[in-house]
């Protein structure tokens, strides 16, 4: 499934090149003044190129959409002190709601223009919002949308989430090897496009890894008491509990096992990977597995300095939200310089021949369908802090 290049040097010689490997031919209804002169670092654009960020700053998934917001901003700010590009950036909260993405969406390809837009949060709203941006040729970069058929909506559609199915196939390995998984109950949303694709993709590496299912537990989005699916579960008396469960759920869920004496190990994805979460949680997140993109303790190119720029700025610690979005930043800048061109078309283009980049989350490529490929990360809390799982 790895994306591989040629040879190294096939490799080194396009990241001088600014990673992506083919020009491309902008359309007739290209805006002139995004052209610029220049490649790479000496590209100079004479109109800011605007980019549409549309979060969840409200409601269940704002977890993650504040951070999101804080990685973008602090990458664009650096990107602009860089100069010959500069970066506008129009901020809309969907409200963790698909209408409200929708109705972003149309204003930022309709009114605005943007050349491209970041987000949205979740795969619940991407679902609708991408349909649109494909529609209307305009890209649209997922930073969190890790759901099984995202890339595949169309040839405008890209992410920098890694994708759940990634995940777990490193996150389930590694705690059957670490806790010798034999028996696990199953939890799960039902009811949001990624938790209810992330049960379909546990099932199957569960499978892969011969690891017998004893219970399988359905609840909504919204549910807060979830003792009669914990009692089924504690009487099957499992191994560990694999939960696809949005933060909502998932801190009231992992809060009751433990009150009912349900000690098992959790194991979960991307959305774990959260330390408002793991705070929320308590004593209840140690032991919990998680699989995902990114970790403070990556030895992974600028990450250090990203991590105390972002402390510095915002006083808190980054999590995978931030970085994600932090690296869509800088996808964005090598597709417009690849060019020298802000419109959609090139961008769109370029986004999709970048590989090989050295990001904070690790070496990273986008593929023409819009996948990214990057090493995945198995963690796991222990005194209320994320480790790597070796
Ligand atoms: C998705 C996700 C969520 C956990 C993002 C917050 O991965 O909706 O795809």
């Amino acid at each position: 499934m790895r994306f591989k290049i040629g040879s190294v040097a096939a490799a080194v010689m396009l990241l001088a090149a600014g990673c992506v490997s083919e020009s491309s031919n902008a359309t007739a209804d290209a805006d002139n003044s995004l052209v610029g002169t220049g490649s790479g670092d000496d590209c100079v654009i004479e109109s800011p190129v605007k980019v549409g960020l549309v979060l969840s700053l409200t409601e269940g998934a704002a977890f993650a959409g504040e951070y999101q917001q804080q990685g973008l901003e602090l990458a664009f700010n650096q990107l602009n002190e860089k100069g010959g590009v500069e970066y506008q950036t129009l901020l809309e909260d969907d409200q963790t709601n698909p209408e409200v993405g929708i109705a972003a969406y149309e204003k930022l390809i309709d009114r605005e223009k943007v050349s491209i837009i970041v987000g949205p949060t979740l795969s619940n709203v991407a679902f609708s919002t991408f349909f649109d941006a494909q529609e209307a040729g305009v890209p649209a970069l997922g930073i969190s949308t890790t759901a099984e058929g995202i890339p595949e909506i169309g040839d405008y559609i890209f992410r920098d989430s890694l994708s759940e199915q990634i995940a777990l196939n490193a996150s389930i390995p590694a705690a059957k090897k670490t806790l010798g998984l034999e028996r696990v109950a199953i939890m799960y949303d039902s009811t949001d496009e990624f938790t209810e694709s992330a049960y379909t993709t546990m099932k199957e590496v569960l499978e892969d890894e011969g690891i017998e299912i004893v219970e399988d537990q359905a609840f909504e989005t919204s549910d807060q008491e979830f003792r009669a699916q914990l009692t089924k579960v504690k009487d099957a008396n499992p191994d560990a509990v694999v939960l696809s469960a949005l933060p909502g759920a998932t801190i009231p869920l992992v809060k009751q096992a433990r009150e009912l004496g349900i000690d098992a190990p959790i194991i979960g994805g991307n959305a774990f990977n959260s330390p408002v979460m793991v705070g929320a949680l308590e004593d209840a997140a140690e032991g919990l597995i998680v699989g995902g993109a990114w970790s403070s303790a990556l030895d992974s190119v600028g990450n250090e300095e990203f991590i105390a720029a972002y402390t510095e700025e915002y006083d808190r610690a980054p999590d995978q939200f931030a970085a994600q979005a932090y690296t869509a930043a800088q996808l964005i800048d090598v597709a417009v310089r690849a060019d020298c061109d802000g419109n959609r078309e090139a961008i769109k283009d370029n986004l999709g021949q970048i590989l090989e980049l050295e990001t904070i989350l690790g070496t990273l490529s986008l593929d023409e369908n819009g996948e990214v490929h990057q090493d995945p990360v198995v963690q796991i809390v222990e005194n209320g802090e994320f480790k790597i799982l070796e």
